[in-house]
C-alpha cells in the first residue's frame, strides 16, 4: 500500500517495510525512526560554492527558478527534474590565444576540452548534491542535445540565459556572456535541483561588453549586427557547417551526384576529410571568430588597454585574413557581404540554413 494511504499518515511505514533490513539502516543514519526527520531541506551556499570550486568550475551562483526571467525555461527544466526548485549557474574558463588561434584545430581542440570539463564539474557537483540527500541533474553543457526536437528547440536549459540571471555576466553585442573577470572565454552548465540555496545570486548592474564591435568585423558572414541584432541562421549556416544541418547538405550531395567524379567535383577533399574528421572526433566549428576577438572582461583587457592597434593585428587581422571557405545560403545577405569584405575566401552557397541543400553551380560563386 502507497504510504499517502496509509491510516496512520504519510510519515508511517508499514511494518514490513519498516523491519526491511536496507530501511532501517537508512534511517538509523538519519537518527531515528521517523522517515521524514533529518532529510536536509535547503542547500548551503557556501558549502555549494566550495563543491562547485573543487569539482573545477571556476565561478558559480545559484538562482530561484520564479525569477520571472526564467519564465520561458521553466517547462523545459520542469521536465528535466519534475520539482526543480533552483538552478544552479557555473562557468568554467577556455584559454585565450588557443580560442584566438587562426587554426581551426586548436581553437575546436580547446572549445571541446573546455566542454568535457565544464561537464565532469557539472556531474562531480550533482554527485555530491545526491550524496548530500538532493536531487539534482546536469543536462549537457553542449552536445548532445534532444534532436527528436531538432529543429525546434534542441536544448534542455538556455545556460546563457541562467547566468544572466544568477549574476555571472551580461550578454556583449555578440550575443555570448561575458563574465566580468574571464571575459567571454568561459563555457557554461546550468543543474537543475530540487531544492532551495541559502543565498541566490542577482544579475550584475553594468554590462562588461565594451561596445567595440570588434565582433562585428570578424564575423566572417555579416552574423552580428553592430546594434547586437544576431542572424541565427547565417551563424548556424556557416559555423555548424559540420553540424545538423550542413551534414543533411553535404549528404544530399552524396545522394544527388551522379558518380564519385561529379562528387569530387561537387565537395573538395578538403571539405570531405573535414566532414570525416567532424564525423569520426568532434564536430568543427568554422569560426567563433567573435568570441576570439572579443577584449572585455578585467583578466582579459590588459593588451587592448595596451595598444589597441597591435591587438588588432595580432588578434583581429589573422583571422579576417584567412584563406578559408565560408558557407552563405544562395543570395542571402550574407553572401553578399562576405563576397564584398572577404573577397579572399572561398565562398559557398547552400541551402537554407544549409538544411535544404541546393548547392549553387560553382560558376556562380
Ligand atoms: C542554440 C545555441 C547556439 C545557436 C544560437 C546562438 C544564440 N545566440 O542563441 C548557434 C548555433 C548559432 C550557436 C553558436 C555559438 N555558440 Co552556442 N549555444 C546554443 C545553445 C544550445 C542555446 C542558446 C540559447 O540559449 N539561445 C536562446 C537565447 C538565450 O539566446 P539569444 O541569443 O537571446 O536568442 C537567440 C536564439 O533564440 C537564436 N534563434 C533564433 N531563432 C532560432 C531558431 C532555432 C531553431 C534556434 C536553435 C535558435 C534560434 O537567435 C536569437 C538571437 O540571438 C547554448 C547551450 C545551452 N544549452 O544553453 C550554446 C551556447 C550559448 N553557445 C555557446 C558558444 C560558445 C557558441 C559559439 C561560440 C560556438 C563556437 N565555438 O563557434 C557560437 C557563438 C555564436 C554567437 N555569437 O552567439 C556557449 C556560450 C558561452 C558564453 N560565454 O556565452 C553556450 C552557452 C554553450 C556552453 N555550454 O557554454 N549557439
Ligand atoms: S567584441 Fe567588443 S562589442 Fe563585441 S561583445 Fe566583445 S566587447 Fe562587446
Amino acid at each position: 500500500m502507497p504510504a499517502q494511504d496509509d491510516p496512520e499518515g504519510p510519515a508511517a511505514l508499514p511494518a514490513r517495510l519498516a523491519a526491511h533490513p536496507s530501511v532501517r539502516a537508512a534511517l538509523a543514519r538519519r537518527g531515528g525512526s521517523d522517515p521524514a526527520c533529518g532529510l536536509p531541506e535547503v542547500v548551503d551556499a557556501d558549502w555549494l560554492r566550495e563543491v562547485a570550486l573543487r569539482a573545477g568550475a571556476d565561478d558559480m551562483a545559484a538562482v530561484p527558478i520564479d525569477r520571472p526571467e526564467l519564465a520561458d525555461e521553466r517547462p523545459h527544466v520542469e521536465r528535466a527534474l519534475p520539482g526543480t526548485r533552483s538552478l544552479v549557474s557555473i562557468v568554467v574558463r577556455m584559454n585565450r590565444d588557443n580560442v584566438r588561434s587562426p587554426e581551426r584545430s586548436v581553437a575546436n581542440q580547446e572549445f571541446h576540452h573546455s566542454g568535457e570539463i565544464v561537464n565532469a564539474a557539472a556531474r562531480r557537483i550533482v554527485r555530491a548534491l545526491q550524496d548530500a540527500g538532493f536531487r539534482a541533474v546536469n543536462p549537457s553543457a553542449t552536445f548532445p542535445m534532444e534532436m527528436d526536437r531538432y529543429p525546434g528547440r534542441i536544448w534542455v536549459v538556455a545556460h546563457k540565459t541562467v547566468a544572466v540571471a544568477a549574476g555571472l555576466g551580461a550578454i556583449g553585442i555578440h550575443r555570448n556572456v561575458i563574465h566580468p573577470r574571464f571575459g567571454n572565454f568561459v563555457l557554461l552548465a546550468t543543474l537543475l535541483l530540487d531544492a532551495p540555496v541559502s543565498a541566490y545570486g542577482s544579475p550584475i548592474d553594468y554590462n562588461p561588453c565594451l561596445e567595440c564591435k570588434l565582433c562585428v568585423a570578424a564575423c566572417p558572414v555579416g552574423a552580428i549586427a553592430k546594434d547586437g541584432a544576431f542572424d541565427f541562421v547565417t551563424c548556424f549556416t556557416h559555423n555548424y557547417r559540420e553540424f545538423m544541418g550542413g551534414f543533411t547538405d553535404w549528404a544530399e550531395t552524396v545522394a544527388d551526384s551522379a558518380d564519385g567524379a561529379d562528387f569530387r567535383h561537387r565537395v573538395s577533399d578538403a571539405e570531405n576529410a573535414s566532414m570525416w574528421q567532424s564525423l569520426s572526433f568532434r564536430a568543427n566549428y568554422k569560426a567563433a571568430y567573435c568570441m576570439a576577438v572579443c577584449p572585455a572582461g578585467e583578466d582579459v583587457l590588459d593588451p587592448y588597454l595596451a595598444d589597441r592597434r597591435a591587438f588588432m593585428a595580432q588578434v583581429l587581422r589573422p583571422l579576417q585574413d584567412k584563406v578559408e571557405p565560408l558557407y552563405v545560403t544562395a543570395g542571402s545577405p550574407a553572401a553578399e557581404y562576405a563576397r564584398r569584405r572577404f573577397p579572399h575566401k572561398e565562398i559557398h552557397q547552400v541551402g537554407d540554413a544549409g538544411r535544404s541543400r541546393r548547392r549553387s553551380d560553382p560558376d556562380e560563386q
